[in-house]
């Protein structure tokens, strides 16, 4: 439940200060291992921490204006259950669902479930590495994915999808039926 307080003069407010009830939701993320970011495998993974990419991610939400909820998780169930539970509080989701992407059906079947525009990210090129990451059972119901860029992938994600978003909220009103006139002139 959103917080709701009423301000003077009866004006309510149902979003927390900085965030206005038409921006954009992004659930963002991080399957298993990724919380050893900057640890330990740095020549594939690079130096960044898991904290610090999310620090660059929020940095940019800010920007762009957009909500984000960053998550990582070792669990394939807690991910199919985040993924679920975004359909109705998220406008998309960027995941890099790290070594279940090569084995998750479960993930896959959760995101074509949700119905979400979703980007998938790897830091690194899975399609220059061992023959076991070049497949995907995410990316045929991603709208794309990013792979190799390091820690740039996650924040062309979410450009990405900020504007896949926004061109699709466009659409919507332009495809809108007219109100009907008896509704326009405010009549019941
Ligand atoms: O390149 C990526 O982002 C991956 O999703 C990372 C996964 C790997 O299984 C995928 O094939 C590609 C592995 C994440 C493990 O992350 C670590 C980070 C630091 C140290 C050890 C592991």
């Amino acid at each position: 439940m959103p917080t709701c307080w009423t301000l003077p003069r009866g004006i309510v407010r149902t979003h927390p200060a900085g965030e206005h009830k038409d921006m954009l939701r992004i659930r963002v993320l991080h399957g298993p291992n990724l919380n050893l970011l900057g640890t330990r495998e740095q020549s594939i993974y690079g130096t960044l921490s898991l904290d610090a990419l999310d620090s660059a991610i929020t940095k940019l939400a800010k920007e762009l204006a957009v909500k984000v909820d960053l998550r990582q998780s070792n669990s394939e169930g807690e991910l199919v259950t985040w993924i679920q539970e975004a359909r109705t509080k998220y406008d998309g989701i960027i995941i890099n669902p790290a070594a279940y992407t090569h084995t998750s059906i479960a993930i896959r079947d959760a995101i074509a479930a949700v119905g979400l525009p979703t980007v998938e990210v790897h830091l690194s090129n899975i399609h220059q590495r061992e023959e076991f990451r070049h497949r995907s059972h995410i990316a045929g119901v991603a709208i794309g994915q990013i792979s190799g860029l390091g820690p740039t992938g996650y924040l062309l994600a979410l450009r990405g999808l900020h504007d896949h978003l926004i061109a699709s909220q466009r659409q919507k009103k332009t495809t809108a039926p007219a109100p009907s006139r008896r509704t326009a002139k405010g009549m019941k």
